[in-house]
């Protein structure tokens, strides 16, 4: 079996919250590359990759060059690929858009590969189970106001999720009081018995962190982690943050590459390892950070594309929750079940990622 063809495209989806369906912003638009690979005995994988913001263009640019150096390879091998295309790019690796742009071609073999043996990845991958817990995100937003984030958090409740991220690190004018006060108000909306994450997207110095962590902790609200407490890269501040406070803390999603998060773990910055498909660079090194993470005794959790996130988490022995992230849901079908009953994410048997691209929604939103 041969690569024969790579196609990609540009849409502009809107950031909507289908979970709560109260936007913190009705007109929020991101723009993603979805990318079709397909082979000389017809089966075809596909991806998509993001975060190029204004330079999506490129993006795709980059997409389509790396892709056509892919013309003719055996598609079963990823890691001579990889080498081939991490050669021609002279150095533009690992970070960036070099790495965006691997992450489609990767999955998008991942998911030939799935179909050509006749199994779903993750199966392929490992199969630790077939059915994954999963948290509701970006209904809780930090520029709601606290009375829609409180019937946000009722919505989430009544759909059975089991499990919710909130925002804080508020906008304008916000105190430590103010904080807490959110964070107690969702606590008491969602009931003691689901897991509240809540994510702070960077935003907090490291003694803000231990502060307000700690005035949230006094106040009983019981989070299932603190996400992204301060600039992500400082890893030596995280750990000053994690030490002080009894709340595990996780982090992940903007590290790029591999080598990286050896130096977030070796630091002991987080309690849960985040890691992101598209920043990593795809599946193939999603699923060795999440090894380096088992060796360190820490779960993973995925970032945003719980379409294809899901066989990962459910792959990995160590595979913790999916964040279950609304945007992309109209994009694909075949998309894992949401289980109102037990609040969790099954996975199908269909091959591969078992998705195919929703063709309506590819032609209301494609721009080119
Ligand atoms: C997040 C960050 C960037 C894009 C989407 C979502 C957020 C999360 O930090 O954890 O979902
Ligand atoms: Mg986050």
């Amino acid at each position: 079996m041969k690569i024969s063809s790579i196609r990609s495209q540009i849409l502009v989806l809107p950031e909507a919250d289908p979970l709560a369906d109260t936007p913190e912003n009705p007109n929020a638009a991101r723009p993603i590359v979805i990318v079709r690979i397909g082979t000389d005995d017809g089966i075809e994988g596909i991806a998509v990759t993001f975060y190029g913001g204004a330079i999506t263009a490129a993006l795709k640019r980059a997409v389509d060059d790396l892709g056509a150096l892919t013309i003719g390879e055996d598609p079963h091998r990823v890691e001579a690929i990889a080498a081939k295309l991490r050669a021609a790019a002279g150095g533009s690796g690992p970070a960036g858009m070099f790495t965006l742009a691997l992450s489609a071609i990767d999955v998008a073999l991942w998911d030939i590969r799935g179909k050509a043996l006749g199994l779903p990845l993750w199966k392929l991958l490992g199969g630790a189970r077939q059915q994954v817990a999963t948290y509701a995100s970006g209904a809780l937003r930090r520029n709601l106001s606290l009375d829609q984030a409180v019937t946000a958090a009722g919505k989430l409740k009544d759909k059975g999720f089991r499990e919710a991220k909130v925002q804080l690190a508020l906008p304008g004018d916000t105190t430590p009081a103010k904080e807490v006060e959110r964070a107690v108000k969702i606590r008491e909306a969602l009931g003691p018995d689901i897991k509240l994450m809540c994510d702070i997207n960077q935003r907090w110095r490291p003694e803000q962190a231990i502060d307000i962590g700690k005035r949230v902790e006094d106040a009983g609200v019981g989070l299932f982690w603190l996400e992204d407490v301060t600039t992500h890269d400082d890893y030596a501040g995280i750990a000053r943050v994690n030490a002080a406070l009894a709340t595990p803390i996780c982090g992940g999603e903007l590290v790029y590459g591999m080598v990286p998060f050896r130096h977030m773990i070796e630091a002991r910055s987080v309690d849960y390892v985040m890691i992101d498909l598209a920043r990593v660079g795809g599946v193939t090194p999603w699923l060795k950070v999440a090894g380096m993470a088992e060796a360190f005794n820490l779960p993973v959790v995925s970032h945003v594309i719980p379409e294809i996130h899901t066989h990962l988490v459910a792959a990995a022995p160590n595979g913790l929750t999916v964040e279950y992230m609304g945007w992309m849901l109209k994009l694909f079908e075949g998309t894992a079940a949401f289980d109102a009953k037990s609040g969790e994410l099954v996975l199908s048997d269909r091959p591969g990622l078992g998705l195919d691209f929703n063709q309506s929604t590819i032609e209301l939103y494609a721009v080119d």
